[in-house]
């Protein structure tokens, strides 16, 4: 019996020994080299193709090689009787938080102007408010968002956080629902997106959410290119309403050459590279589920099919 890494066009060595690491006994199998499918007890996925998991008749359970699951749940072709677990991890949740943190640093500390007045040569000092005067806002407040809220705020932010349940993160206010969205917006003068993406979530960073927020608000989106509608963020920064953007994520990745974001002076990019999981990190969970996928017992980091995270 086996676990199956289904990974696409990827070279997944690493997984593999970092599984091994965990349990030289384990037996995996990459996919498409896969010996017997009724070996296949345990899928673990990024972007696979539709309809492979049909082909394990014995499959206990399906896992997420990261932190969001929308590739999986939008697979029509996959079994919807297996359950679905994802990664939840310390390494993605800190590189996360670097990732947010240098985003949040280089647009108080205005680093893009200073790399336009070297171009320029020009010598002039911006103006910048006290850090306790940025408002942070953290659109998800789950394993992630609420690791880079904390992050934030022990730095000297002033961090908001909105998720879909009230919760309570140390001293950060936290707004939940969609009756408490505005008065989230309004407190956010950099704007974080960490949401899981949802039918509730996609489209979510559009011209109304934009027109809530301060004037010249930032946004940091590193959820997913389907939260954010490209047209709208393109105006609100023609407007003014935003002062720029950082992009980690978007509709179609490779984002395609031709996309207005590439050029724009306001937008920076990059690609897909957040928080990556790191395998040495994330596989002694997935050896567990596996132990546990195969003795019925409960599974760790399940995700709520029904929710969408
Ligand atoms: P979690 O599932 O732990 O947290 C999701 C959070 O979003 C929860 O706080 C949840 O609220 C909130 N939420 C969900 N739906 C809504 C809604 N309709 N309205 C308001 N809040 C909502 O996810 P993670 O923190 O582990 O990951 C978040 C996302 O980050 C992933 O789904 C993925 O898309 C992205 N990601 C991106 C990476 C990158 O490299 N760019 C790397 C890793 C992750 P509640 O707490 O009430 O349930
Ligand atoms: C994830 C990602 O969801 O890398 O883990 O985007």
């Amino acid at each position: 019996m086996s676990l199956a890494i289904i990974y696409p066009n990827r070279d997944v060595s690493n997984w593999v020994a970092a599984l091994h690491a965990c349990d030289p006994t384990l037996k995996v199998e990459v996919w498409p080299e896969i010996g017997n499918p009724e070996d296949i007890e345990f899928a673990l996925c990024w972007n696979q193709p539709a309809a492979v998991l049909q082909q394990f008749p014995n499959l206990k359970c399906i896992s997420s090689l990261g932190a969001g699951v929308n590739h999986m749940l939008n697979d029509s072709t996959r079994p919807t009787d297996i359950p679905l677990a994802r990664l939840v991890d310390d390494d993605l949740k800190q590189s996360m938080a670097e990732y947010v943190m240098l985003g949040v640093l280089e647009h108080f500390r205005r680093f893009k102007d200073y790399r336009q007045q070297q171009t320029d040569s020009v010598w002039k000092a911006q103006q910048i408010s006290h850090i306790s005067e940025m408002g942070i806002g953290i659109m998800g407040c789950g394993e992630i968002g609420r690791y880079v809220a904390n992050k934030l705020s022990e730095f000297g932010f002033s961090v908001y956080g909105w998720s879909r349940s009230p919760k309570e993160i140390n001293h950060i206010p936290v707004y939940s629902g969609n009756d408490e969205l505005d008065g989230f917006l309004k407190k956010a003068n950099i704007l974080v997106c960490l949401l899981p993406l949802t039918p509730e979530t996609e489209n979510i960073l559009n011209t109304q959410s934009f027109n809530r927020l301060p004037p010249k608000a930032y946004l940091i989106n590193v959820a997913r290119g389907s939260h954010l509608v490209d047209s709208d963020l393109l105006s609100a920064l023609e407007s003014g309403q935003l002062s720029g953007a950082l992009l980690d994520v978007f509709r179609e990745e490779p984002l395609p050459k031709h996309h207005p974001f590439w050029s724009h002076n306001k937008i920076t990019i990059t690609p897909h590279v957040a928080s990556v999981t790191n395998p040495k990190s994330a596989a002694a969970q997935i050896v567990e589920n596996y132990r546990r996928a195969r003795n019925g017992e409960a599974l760790l980091n399940i995700v709520n099919i029904e929710g969408g995270y």
